[in-house]
């Protein structure tokens, strides 16, 4: 491992204002298996994740439940937590905004943006959508509502949510003064926003019309960090979460060893939050003499029946009934699958029972299946190299090498459907090699019986490379085909996957099915 082989990977903080659904999991198992992915290639990975507990929607929430916001806060954070553990995210730290050190980097770093005239004192009036915990001029609202005098009475934000008037003293931070700085940023970074077609939305749409001093405090509720200079303001709850990225690794702090050696890192957000994250964000840390992020990748968003997921329409899917019912690998094997990232996609039942029933129980489990059960039956069980090839290993180990490089390629770009269809193309493959080699027929001369091995040995050497590649994506998954294959090893690393390995165990007697196959009329119905 070389001294700066680095990896720095982060999820949006997510708000706990009602329990996480099904797209909150999304990013958050994207981002698990990119870390998962870098442990593996040798990078020394960390993984941040946390929650965003500031703001006026947080504070509305534990008021309607009658409750202080710690006391509403605390149980979801644990809540969150578990779900986390639920789906196997293995992430390096939890960061809370209400995190004591936290609060005090974020009223230091206001402190510093003050005194050097980045941030001024002003008045604020105009819309704010408290769902969004966002202001928008009259221009960016979807909708507005007239009384019968035509004055605007109110309106609706591009998320969907209503916005309310706000007229309050505020600081404001200066926007407008970065950014030319910002375009020319994005040009001589051209993979700080990803993918491609964001960027042009980005200037297009809010910079280019002239950024606008944003307001980055508020008065009229007390759920925030307070101003040290000016307790009667809490910070606004944009700037407080975006600095999470640094505060989690000891940025303003005593000891920011974790600061110095990950910063910058990834940004792993949704299309919606891309403006904090590709303009505001970048500009916070210009003005402090930081780093922007080394990437800011803005994913799409999964769509129940062609919409995006929220509790109004009545359209949302929670990650738990899902895995109690099919397990947990089939739902972060579809949760990337299904749709190419960074694109949005339809969650649908039955695309669900398909890819457990296609790509798991028949492509996959079948193969593992078979040739545990030929290596027992025709050779005691035992995998051996004997080197005597068939006219169709040439083709096969053609078909391997694409498929490595490809999922490799694909994982460096976040492509996680492509990587795994490049893993799928292999299972393909090495299923083919069974119907061309035809084992049962080498087995019935003792004549054949090295090249029945050898045909043996390329089956299980392709099952030992293809979990490999699925460890980030389906842990547990890979330990079965391992184990089945008579290996004792936890994990394999990505970095030198190459064919040839000498078994020392042999295959276990009898491989129980990883992924049984589903009824999918019974289940579709379910
Ligand atoms: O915006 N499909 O938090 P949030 C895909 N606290 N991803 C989805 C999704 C869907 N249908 N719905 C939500 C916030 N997401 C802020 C972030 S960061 C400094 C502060 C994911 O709880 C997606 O990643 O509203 C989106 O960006 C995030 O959840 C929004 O989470």
């Amino acid at each position: 491992m070389t001294e700066n082989k680095t990896f720095y990977i982060t999820t949006p903080i997510y708000y706990p204002s009602g329990k996480l659904h099904l797209g909150s999991t999304y990013t958050t198992i994207a981002c698990d298996v990119l870390a998962r992915y870098k442990r593996l290639m040798g990078y020394e990975t960390f993984y941040l994740t946390g929650l965003d507990e500031h703001g006026q929607k947080i504070e509305n929430k534990a008021k309607e439940a009658g409750l202080t916001p710690k006391q509403y806060l605390d149980p979801m954070a644990e809540d969150v937590k578990k779900l986390w553990e639920l789906l196997d995210i293995k992430y390096d730290k939890f960061i809370r905004t209400t995190d004591g050190y936290h609060e005090e980097a974020v009223q230091k770093i206001f402190e510093k943006l003050l005194a050097q005239d980045d941030i001024y004192l002003g008045k604020y009036a105009g819309w704010y959508s408290v769902s969004d915990e966002e202001f928008f001029t009259e221009s960016q609202l979807e909708e507005v509502y007239r009384d019968a005098d035509g004055k605007i009475t109110g309106g609706v934000a591009p998320s969907g949510h209503e916005v309310e008037w706000v007229e309050e003293e505020s600081y404001f931070f200066r926007m407008g003064k970065y950014a030319d700085w910002l375009l020319e940023y994005y040009e001589s970074h051209p993979n700080f926003i990803e993918p491609e077609i964001r960027k042009n939305e980005m200037i297009n749409t809010f910079i280019k019309p002239g950024l606008e001093d944003l307001a980055v405090s508020r008065t009229t509720f007390t759920w925030g960090i307070p101003i040290k200079s000016n307790p009667k303001h809490v910070i606004y709850v944009w700037l407080d979460a975006l600095f999470n990225y640094v505060t989690a690794l000891g940025y303003q702090s005593e000891d920011d060893s974790l600061y110095q050696k990950f910063w910058p890192g990834v940004n792993m957000v949704g299309k919606d939050i891309l403006r904090f994250h590709t303009i505001y964000w970048p500009i916070f840390l210009h003005a402090l003499g930081m780093e922007p992020p080394q990437q800011v990748f803005g994913h799409g968003w999964y769509q129940v029946n062609g919409r995006k997921m929220s509790k109004s329409f009545g359209n949302v899917i929670y990650a738990e009934p899902l895995v109690e019912r099919y397990g947990l690998d089939p739902y972060r094997y579809y949760i990337l699958r299904a749709m190419p990232f960074g694109n949005d996609g339809n969650f649908t039942a039955d695309s669900y029972i398909d890819r457990i029933n296609f790509d798991l129980a028949n492509d996959l489990g079948n193969l593992l299946n078979r040739t545990v059960a030929m290596i027992n039956k025709y050779n005691a069980g035992v995998i051996e190299n004997t080197g005597v090839a068939t006219e169709f290993d040439a083709d096969l180990a053609t078909v391997r090498e694409k498929a490595l490089a490809g999922y490799h390629a694909a994982m460096d770009k976040f492509e996680f459907s492509v990587a795994l269809s490049d893993i799928w193309s292999l299972i393909s493959r090495t299923n083919k090699y069974i119907d061309e080699t035809a084992p049962w027929l080498l087995a019935k001369s003792d004549e054949d019986k090295a090249k029945l091995n050898n045909v043996l040995y390329h089956l299980a050497e392709n099952l030992r490379i293809i979990a490999a590649t699925l460890q980030p994506f389906m842990h547990a998954t890979s330990t079965k085909i391992f184990g089945q294959l008579g290996l004792s090893q936890e994990s394999f690393s990505l970095e030198d996957l190459e064919f040839g390995m000498t078994y020392t165990s042999p295959v276990v007697a009898k491989g129980e099915p990883i992924f049984p196959r589903l009824d999918r009329d019974e289940e579709v119905a379910y």
